[in-house]
C-alpha cells in the first residue's frame, strides 16, 4: 500500500493543472433529443414549437417530423452560423435510416410523412428570429420561428 502514495499525489496535481470541465470531444456526447414537427395534420403551415432553446457546449439531436401533407423546410442562417453540425440523417417512416450526411449543412427538407434528425452542438449564444420555411408561401402563413441559444 505504501507504494500508492505517490500515485496518489500525482493523480491530484493532474486534477489541478487539468481542470475537469475542459470536456474532451463535445461532439461524442449523449445526446439531447428535441423533437420539432413541421407542421401537423390539422394546422400543415407551422412549426411544433415554435420557439426553440438550446445551450452551448450541449449535443442535440434535433428531430424533425413532417406529419403535414406537404414538404417543408428548417431554415435559419443565424442558427447554422452558431452550431457546430455534426451529422443529419434521413429515415424512411417505419425508422429504416436512408442516408446520413456529415459536415456542415445549410438547411434540411423533409418531405410529407418523413423524418431527419440533426445532431450538432451550438457554439455561439443568441436569440435568431430567421426561422422559417422557405417553400414559396409558408413563411407568410406563419411558418417562422425564433431559435434562442443560452
Ligand atoms: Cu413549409
Amino acid at each position: 500500500m505504501r507504494k500508492s502514495f505517490p500515485f496518489a499525489g500525482l493523480l491530484l496535481l493532474n486534477t489541478i493543472i487539468f481542470p475537469v470541465h475542459a470536456a474532451g470531444n463535445l461532439s461524442r456526447q449523449e445526446p439531447i433529443e428535441v423533437v420539432v414537427e413541421l407542421g401537423s395534420e390539422t394546422n400543415p403551415l407551422r412549426f411544433y414549437p415554435q420557439d426553440l432553446i438550446f445551450e452551448t457546449g450541449k449535443l442535440y439531436r434535433m428531430i424533425l417530423r413532417n406529419p403535414s401533407n406537404v414538404k417543408h423546410y428548417f431554415s435559419s442562417d443565424s442558427f447554422v452560423q452558431s452550431i457546430y453540425t455534426r451529422k443529419v440523417m434521413a429515415y424512411m417512416p417505419d425508422g429504416e435510416i436512408v442516408a446520413e450526411i456529415k459536415g456542415q449543412v445549410r438547411e434540411v427538407e423533409v418531405f410529407p410523412g418523413h423524418t431527419a434528425d440533426w445532431w450538432f452542438v451550438p457554439i455561439q449564444t443568441g436569440t435568431f428570429k430567421d426561422l422559417k420555411c422557405t417553400v414559396e408561401g409558408h413563411s407568410e402563413a406563419g411558418m417562422v420561428g425564433t431559435i434562442t441559444i443560452k
